[in-house]
């Protein structure tokens, strides 16, 4: 059988911003049982805050990839926990709260995910232009299961 092919996103707006991205593929390309497929250009971006008085916060830069993985998806986000302790990540204070990196499952194919915990596809990714921009540039087809819409459908009604 093969793989399945999960999106994941990759965030990070603290410290050596592009190091800690090429880190934290390079850890999950020595993952066992994940292959790295593609990786898209990083885009720097403005960090979205969750309320209007949030203190400021350092650009993001944010890049999505496309990977095999052969376990559960709950297993892939317990190595992308692992990953992102290794890079430094203090355990979180508040919600969307300053990272040297965040790792995120954005997409499993058709496969729609609800447990505690985890959703996927990932519930801010068609609002997400520094999502969605990345994904299209590696899979414009790849297609939202819940949205039924492509991501490069889903990235020109963002532009409307
Ligand atoms: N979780 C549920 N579903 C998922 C999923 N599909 N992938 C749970 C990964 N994790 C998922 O995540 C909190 C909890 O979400 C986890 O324990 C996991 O069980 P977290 O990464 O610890 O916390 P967070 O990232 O602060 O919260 P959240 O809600 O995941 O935020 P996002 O969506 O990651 O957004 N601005 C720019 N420009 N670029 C960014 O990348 N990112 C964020 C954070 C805010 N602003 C940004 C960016
Ligand atoms: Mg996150």
């Amino acid at each position: 059988m093969t793989a399945p092919l999960v999106h994941l996103g990759l965030g990070a707006n603290l410290g050596d911003r592009r190091g800690n991205i090429e880190a934290a593929l390079r850890e999950l390309g020595e993952t066992q049982g994940l292959q790295v497929k593609a990786v898209s250009a990083l885009v720097e971006t403005d960090a979205l805050l969750p309320d209007g008085d949030a203190p400021p916060q350092p650009k993001y830069l944010n890049a999505v990839a496309l990977i095999a993985w052969q376990h559960t998806p709950a297993q892939l986000l317990r190595r992308l926990r692992e990953i992102e302790v290794l890079l430094g990540r203090a355990p979180q204070r508040t919600r969307w709260s300053a990272r040297p990196i965040d790792l995120d499952i954005l997409l499993w194919g058709d496969r729609v995910v609800d447990e505690p915990g985890l959703t996927v596809p990932h519930p801010e990714l068609h609002r997400r232009r520094f999502v969605l921009g990345p994904m299209v540039e590696l899979t414009p087809q790849a297609r939202h299961p819940v949205l039924g819409r492509t991501a490069e459908a889903l990235l020109a009604q963002l532009k409307e």
